[in-house]
């Protein structure tokens, strides 16, 4: 049996040799000490020796199985330290590398716009104030000089979104049909109707008219401003408009004033500026696809109606004063390095677009 035990000892050591993780090593271990193992099975022949040498296997016995158990474990330890290290080497971290960023988002350039317009108009004195961009009809047209019939109406292309007669029963407001307001002009009347003078307000809001194509969305914004006072002339509209031309666009755009007609202001004009996208060179025969024979048409402005400012509950006879209304889009597409030839991009929500800015 002796010879039994040492090839059983030459065997196990050969196995351990060849085995590169701790699974195999286990599956080893089991085969050669595991209590059905093979050092087991020999131990259990032990009883079959003859007596006067029973205790020498006997010692030889447990010498093996002791110095098995050492290798195995001198093993097991071995390949746990070349885990660790190959752990070490796969999962270093290094703590002075810069963290990853995450991904910062930033306001949309029409938001960034409207921020722009009136911190330059606050400079200037005008306030902030909002009307509703769900409006009676009244404010939006009647009380604008423009009776429920009027065919200037059909210019605006309205959404009306009630039926005015139902929607305003016992609310004790102006009646009429309700509207998406098609202009920010709805906010004349309720600003004079506060009684509070002098006014200088600009009122930015949202607007919407039934129009899509290069230069129109259905959904734009606008820009009012009112300047009501004694003595305010056409003079202070022009400085106020050149004013703002000049902060916003820069000295090098120009502008123009030309004749026009609002039901609401009169004289009345509409205000152009050189377009940005073929800075100013389009005629009737070179093309822009944008813009008309180089200038592109901004907003509308004029002296108040006298019939608004009686409207307002003021006095006609003792003040005076300007509006102008500009499209904030059109105003943003027309700032030097824009180059949007579609007004619809803006809101098109493609993030390759609105990342530039
Ligand atoms: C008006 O809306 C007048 N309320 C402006 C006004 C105010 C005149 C006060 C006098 C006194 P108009 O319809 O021209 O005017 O529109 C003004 C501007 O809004 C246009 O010049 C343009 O810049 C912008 N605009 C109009 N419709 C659209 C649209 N569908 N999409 C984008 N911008 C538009």
């Amino acid at each position: 049996m002796k010879e039994e035990f040492e090839q059983l000892k030459d065997l196990a050591q050969e196995a351990l040799k060849s085995v590169l993780d701790r699974d195999k090593l286990e599956v080893l271990k089991i085969e050669f000490l595991g209590r059905k193992g093979k050092m087991a099975e020999l131990m259990k022949q032990i009883v079959n020796v003859a007596d006067e040498e029973r205790k020498l296997i006997g010692a030889l016995a447990n010498e093996v199985k002791t110095g098995l158990e050492s290798a195995f474990s001198a093993k097991e330890q071995e390949l746990a330290g070349a885990e660790e290290a190959g752990r070490a080497e796969k999962e270093w971290l290094d703590i002075s590398e810069p963290g990853a960023w995450s991904k910062e988002g930033h306001l949309h350039p029409v938001t960034t716009a409207i921020g722009e317009i009136s911190d330059i108009f606050a400079r200037l004195g005008f306030a902030c104030v909002r009307a509703p961009e769900v409006e009676w009809d009244y404010y939006a047209f009647e009380s604008l000089n423009m009776p429920p019939d009027h065919p200037a109406r059909d210019d605006w292309e309205t959404f009306f979104i009630a039926d005015g007669a139902q929607t305003a029963q016992g609310k004790g407001e102006k009646q009429g049909k309700m509207v998406l307001t098609p202009h920010t002009s709805n906010s004349q009347n309720r600003e004079m109707a506060k009684g509070k003078l002098p006014i200088r307000m600009i009122n930015i809001n949202r607007t919407y008219r039934r129009q899509s194509d290069v230069s129109h969305t259905p959904m734009f914004h606008q820009f009012e401003g009112l300047m009501i006072d004694q003595g305010v002339t056409i003079a202070h509209l022009k400085g106020v408009l050149d004013y703002f031309a000049r902060t916003y666009f820069g000295a090098e755009r120009k502008t123009r004033l030309r004749p026009h007609h609002f039901r609401f202001t009169e004289p009345s004009f509409e205000i152009d500026i050189s377009c940005g996208v073929c800075q100013g060179h389009a005629s009737s025969d070179s093309t822009c696809r944008l813009c008309k024979a180089g200038w592109l048409e901004l907003g509308g402005a004029g002296m108040v109606h006298p019939n608004v400012i009686r409207a307002g509950g003021l006095d006609p006879e003792k003040y005076t004063g300007f509006a102008f209304g500009w499209g904030i889009e059109r105003t943003l597409m027309m700032r030097e390095g824009m180059q949007v030839d579609d007004i619809r991009t803006l809101y098109r929500n493609d993030l390759r677009f609105v990342k530039q800015f």
